[in-house]
C-alpha cells in the first residue's frame, strides 16, 4: 500500500515523495487522488497531474511556450513541444497504454540493462524501468525551468535478485531546452554491470530527409549482422532497417530534417555509445503496437551504454546518463 506526505502548493517550493496506490501490478488513481496529487505537487499553470489514456497517471509540464507530457509508468516522456506547432517526439498511435506494458514512442528509459539481458535471456528486453511505476520525488518551477524528479523504488524491483540492488532517479528540466538525467546508484555490496539508454523516438518528416553527420567515420556494431563491427564510411541513410550501436560518439549530435526544416541537437553525457534504430517497413508491420507506416515518421537516436561498453558500478557508486535536447527551426 502507498503513503504520502504534503508540503503545499507554492511555485518554486520543493515537494516531497509520493507513491501511487498500487494493488498487484495495477495502478489505480481516483479523481480524489488526482486532486490530492495536484494539491501536493501541482504548481499553478506549470505542473499538472491527471489521467492519461486508460486512466494511466500522467503529468504535464509547461515553461513559457514549451510543453511536456510524461506518464508515471516508466517516467516516460511522451510529448515534447519546445514551441507551438513543433512536436519533437514520435508516439505510435497503436501504442498500448496498459500497466506493465512499455509505451511505443516518446523516450522510454532502458534500465538497468539495454537490449537482451546478457546472462538471463528470458528477462524482458531493455530492463524493467519502462514498465515500472515511478514515484514523484519533487517538482519545481521558477524563471529558469520547470522540473520534476522521479524515483524508482529499488525495493519494488520485479525480481528478488534485483530488489534493493540498484536505485534510479530521473530528473527532467523543461526550459528553452529539454534536459534530463538518469542517476543510478549501486546499493549492493557487489559490483553491478549496468547498461542503459535514453531511447528517444524523434518525429521526422520522412526517413530520406534526415541526415546525422556526426556518425560518419564512427565504428558501430550492427545488430542486423549479429553485432558485427563495421565502419560508417559515408553518411548514414535509412532506405531499410537500421539497428546500430555506435562507439565513442561525440558529445554533441545534430540531426537535420529537411522536410520539417528543423535542426535538432543534443548534448549527452555518461554514454559510451549512440544507438540508431529504424525498424523499416517489414519489422514495423510485425509489431502490434507500431503503426504500419510509422517507420517513415520516426528515428530512434539514443545515448546509451550497451554490450561490451556497459558500465561496472562498484558498491555505493553512482552513474549519470543524460542529454539536453535543443530544437532550431532553419
Ligand atoms: O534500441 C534499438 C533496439 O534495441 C532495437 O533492437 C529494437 O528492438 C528496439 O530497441 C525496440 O525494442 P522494443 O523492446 O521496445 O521493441
Amino acid at each position: 500500500m502507498a503513503h504520502f506526505t504534503a508540503v503545499g502548493n507554492n511555485p518554486g517550493l520543493q515537494s516531497e515523495l509520493y507513491c501511487w496506490l498500487v494493488i498487484g501490478t495495477d495502478t489505480l488513481m481516483t479523481v480524489s487522488d488526482i486532486a490530492s496529487v495536484n494539491e501536493r505537487f501541482g504548481i499553478d499553470g506549470t505542473v499538472h497531474f491527471g489521467e492519461g489514456i486508460n486512466s494511466m497517471p500522467k503529468a504535464e509540464l509547461t515553461f513559457n511556450e514549451a510543453r511536456l507530457e510524461l506518464y508515471l509508468q516508466g517516467a516516460h516522456i511522451t510529448r515534447y513541444q519546445p514551441a507551438a506547432g513543433i512536436e519533437v517526439l514520435w508516439m505510435s498511435d497503436s501504442a498500448l497504454y496498459q500497466p506493465g506494458k512499455a509505451l511505443r514512442g516518446g523516450i522510454p528509459l532502458c534500465w538497468p540493462w539495454f537490449g537482451a539481458h546478457a546472462d538471463t535471456p528470458d528477462l524482458p528486453q531493455h530492463g524493467y524501468a519502462r514498465t515500472s511505476q515511478f514515484q514523484i520525488s519533487s517538482t519545481n518551477a521558477d524563471h529558469q525551468a520547470t522540473s520534476i524528479t522521479l524515483t524508482l523504488d529499488a525495493a519494488q524491483a520485479p525480481w528478488p535478485d534485483w530488489q534493493n540492488r540498484v536505485a534510479l532517479e530521473f530528473e527532467i528540466r523543461l526550459s528553452n531546452t529539454l534536459w534530463m538525467e538518469m542517476r543510478s546508484h549501486n546499493l549492493s555490496t557487489s559490483p553491478l554491470i549496468l547498461s542503459n539508454a535514453l531511447h528517444s523516438y524523434f518525429a521526422i518528416s520522412q526517413r530520406q530527409q534526415v541526415t546525422i553527420p556526426a556518425v560518419t567515420g564512427l565504428t558501430y556494431l550492427d545488430k542486423l549482422q549479429n553485432y558485427r563491427s563495421q565502419q560508417q564510411t559515408s553518411a548514414i541513410t535509412f532506405d531499410s532497417e537500421v539497428d546500430r550501436v555506435y562507439q565513442a560518439p561525440p558529445a554533441r549530435i545534430d540531426f537535420f530534417d529537411q522536410g520539417r526544416n528543423i535542426n535538432t541537437s543534443f548534448e549527452s553525457w555518461g554514454n559510451n555509445n549512440l544507438v540508431i534504430w529504424n525498424p523499416g517497413e517489414q519489422k514495423a508491420r510485425q509489431m502490434n503496437d507500431f503503426d504500419d507506416d510509422g517507420f517513415e515518421q520516426m528515428i530512434c537516436i539514443e545515448p546509451a551504454n550497451a554490450l561490451a561498453h556497459s558500465i561496472t558500478l562498484a558498491p555505493g557508486e553512482h552513474h549519470r546518463l543524460g542529454q539536453e535536447i535543443k530544437v532550431n527551426r532553419n
